[in-house]
């Protein structure tokens, strides 16, 4: 019996915590709060175009992808890709948590950001316009 006592005082404790939280979380939302929080997400917004964790330039041309780095750590990397060659490139990425994940197009002379998180393992990195993957823009690199 006592037992039971007990599970429905846990209930109970953990529903009006939940409760409490909720609360606390609206208050968040529509009070002063509001101003911060708008501050916060689009100062997070500008860091991640700035360069999120550790940048790597990716050299595209016709038809290659270079990298600055050749060894990874696992962690958070951006890839900045700049296109050097005359046709529109992209860079695709997949590997370990990463399902595929790939940065807009750009065109001669244009730039391009992908952010990810790398785990240790291998990850393959690709240009998904045309046929450029099997013309040579696919390159693999291990994080260890
Ligand atoms: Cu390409």
């Amino acid at each position: 019996m006592a037992g039971v006592i007990v599970a429905r005082m846990r209930i109970r404790g953990f529903a009006i915590a939940s409760v409490t939280m909720a609360a606390l979380a609206l208050t968040g939302c529509s009070n002063s709060q509001e101003s911060s929080t708008a501050t916060t997400s689009a100062a997070a917004t500008t860091s991640e175009s700035t360069v999120a964790g550790t940048k790597i330039d990716v050299m595209e041309s016709e038809y290659s992808i270079e990298l600055s780095q050749q060894d990874f750590k696992p962690g958070k990397y951006t890839f900045v890709v700049m296109n050097h060659g005359q046709r529109p490139h992209d860079l695709a990425i997949k590997g370990p948590g990463i399902d595929e994940q790939k940065s807009s197009t750009v065109t001669n002379g244009e730039t391009t950001e992908l952010t990810v998180d790398l785990e240790k393992g291998e990850y393959e990195l690709w240009c998904t316009v045309g046929d450029h993957k099997d013309l040579g823009m696919d390159v693999k690199i291990t994080v260890a």
